[in-house]
């Protein structure tokens, strides 16, 4: 019996009057899995409670920032002192500067830095780094991998995208795209040719260095390899976006996890505690061209927030403790391992391919290490098993293109849930 989503659907036909599918970001809208979105009227801990009262175990998790779950108290506390002493200033402030000593510390390759709103504009101004410091317009990504809507970057992008099976999109002009150059992930032979033949050309490589935006998806060593040697060989600059893996496959991200030392690093969605935060950043020789001491220019109204910035400090603060991190990164295994055996049990071909405290369940009989193999899983089937899951209480992102987030919050009881869940969805 399907569970009573009423007051969401009834919000969502006001909802989609007013905005594109009733949602202010495509992914929202459930198009990849089917059904109603419910709409979530509050969260605590790893718990989602939405409009007609059902509760869900969450592994959208906002996307990534809710590392140490919804509501945590003290990120609450610092949010509403930071707010009783105004909301935004435009001018500079300490917790600025403390927000930048913190990120350093995790991230000993950005030496400096500038704080945005969104990851977006933490990779569209990094674009612009990279371009400004070359010379050069070129720019290589990875289909699948998606670094926000920047026009740039919206070359075969990930996520939503990929969702909508749309390679590209509309509107973004055709002699920009041609700048961008879309490699497929891991293909190191394609990398070195593509160097071979235009590296003169090219300002930068960007990549997710764990994908999360067709799924969750490790780089190979060769391909790491080949990342480095090539971009230095060509004097491109190399680009990881950790606006995902940022906090989440490892404290100091996949740059720490793979021993990594990029020329420039995007950073999101953890390092602002869940409010609008980005952050972009790398070495120091770069980012002094950037304006005011340099002619490279980029600014924004709220960027470094007084609120945004507390939440993130707090957030940064508490994942700092011993055993936070690993705690979840446990969990995270717990899970996958379940999974694994179910799946096993059930006779289902499935991939569960994890790092850190991030998880994708593909349905495919192998394992799954580029767009092309993501696509060609069965995504009809990851549809059923999501609202399987949906009905059971139990919250997948809505897309077989994304990837399970997994916070402190998550405990033994909602473990238990999700694989009681997850036993019964397997056979949907
Ligand atoms: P935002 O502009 O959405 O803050 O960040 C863009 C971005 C950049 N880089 C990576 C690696 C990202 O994953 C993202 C955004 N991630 C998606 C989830 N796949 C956000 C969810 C959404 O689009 O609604």
């Amino acid at each position: 019996m399907p569970h009573d989503l009423s007051r969401s659907k009834d919000l969502l036909e006001r909802a989609a009057r007013l905005m594109p599918g009733g949602v202010n970001s495509p992914v929202r809208a459930f198009k990849g899995v089917g059904g109603t979105p419910p709409f979530i009227k509050s969260a605590q801990g790893a718990w989602l409670t939405d409009e007609d009262g059902h509760r869900y175990v969450d592994y959208c998790g906002t996307w990534g920032p809710a590392i140490l779950g919804h509501a945590h108290p003290q990120v609450v506390a610092a949010i509403c002192a930071a707010a009783g002493r105004g909301t935004s200033f435009g001018a500079p402030t300490a917790a600025e500067v403390d927000m930048a000593e913190a990120v350093r510390r995790y991230y000993p390759s950005i030496e400096m830095m500038r704080m945005v709103s969104s990851g977006t504009e933490a990779c569209m101004s990094a674009l612009r780094v990279a371009r400004g410091v070359t010379g050069r317009d070129g720019i290589v990504k990875f289909e699948g991998c998606y670094h926000g809507h920047a026009d740039s970057l919206l070359v075969k992008a990930g996520s939503g995208l990929a969702t909508f099976g749309v390679p590209t999109s509309p509107g973004v002009p055709a002699d920009l795209a041609q700048h961008t150059h879309t490699l497929a992930y891991n293909d190191v032979a394609g990398l070195e040719a593509l160097f071979e033949k235009r590296g003169g050309e090219l300002a930068c490589v960007i990549l997710e260095p764990v994908c999360g935006n067709m799924g969750c998806i490790p780089p190979s060593a060769a391909f790491l390899e080949a990342l480095q040697r090539v971009t230095k060989a060509h004097g491109a600059l190399l680009i990881f976006d950790e606006v995902m893996t940022g906090f989440r496959v490892a404290r100091g991200g996949a740059q720490q996890l793979f021993g990594v030392d990029p020329d420039l690093t995007c950073l999101g969605k953890v390092v602002g505690g869940g409010l609008p935060v980005g952050v972009y950043g790398g070495k120091a020789e770069y980012m002094r061209q950037v304006s005011p001491d340099g002619p490279i220019y980029q600014a924004g109204t709220l960027s470094g927030n007084p609120l945004a910035t507390a939440a993130g400090l707090e957030t940064l603060r508490l994942l700092a403790e011993p055993g936070v991190f690993e705690g979840a990164a446990e969990t995270t295994a717990t899970i996958v391992e379940g999974l694994r055996r179910l799946a096993a049990e059930a006779g289902v071909a499935a991939q569960v391919q994890h790092v850190g405290t991030m998880f994708t369940v593909f349905f495919s009989d192998a394992p799954v290490t580029d767009f092309a193999t993501a696509a060609a899983c069965d995504h009809a089937r990851f549809g059923r098993f999501h609202g399987a899951l949906l009905e059971q209480g139990v919250y997948f992102p809505p897309s077989g293109y994304e990837a399970c987030f997994v916070s402190t919050a998550h405990g033994p009881y909602e473990v238990e849930r999700t694989l009681d869940a997850a036993k019964v969805a397997l056979g949907a």
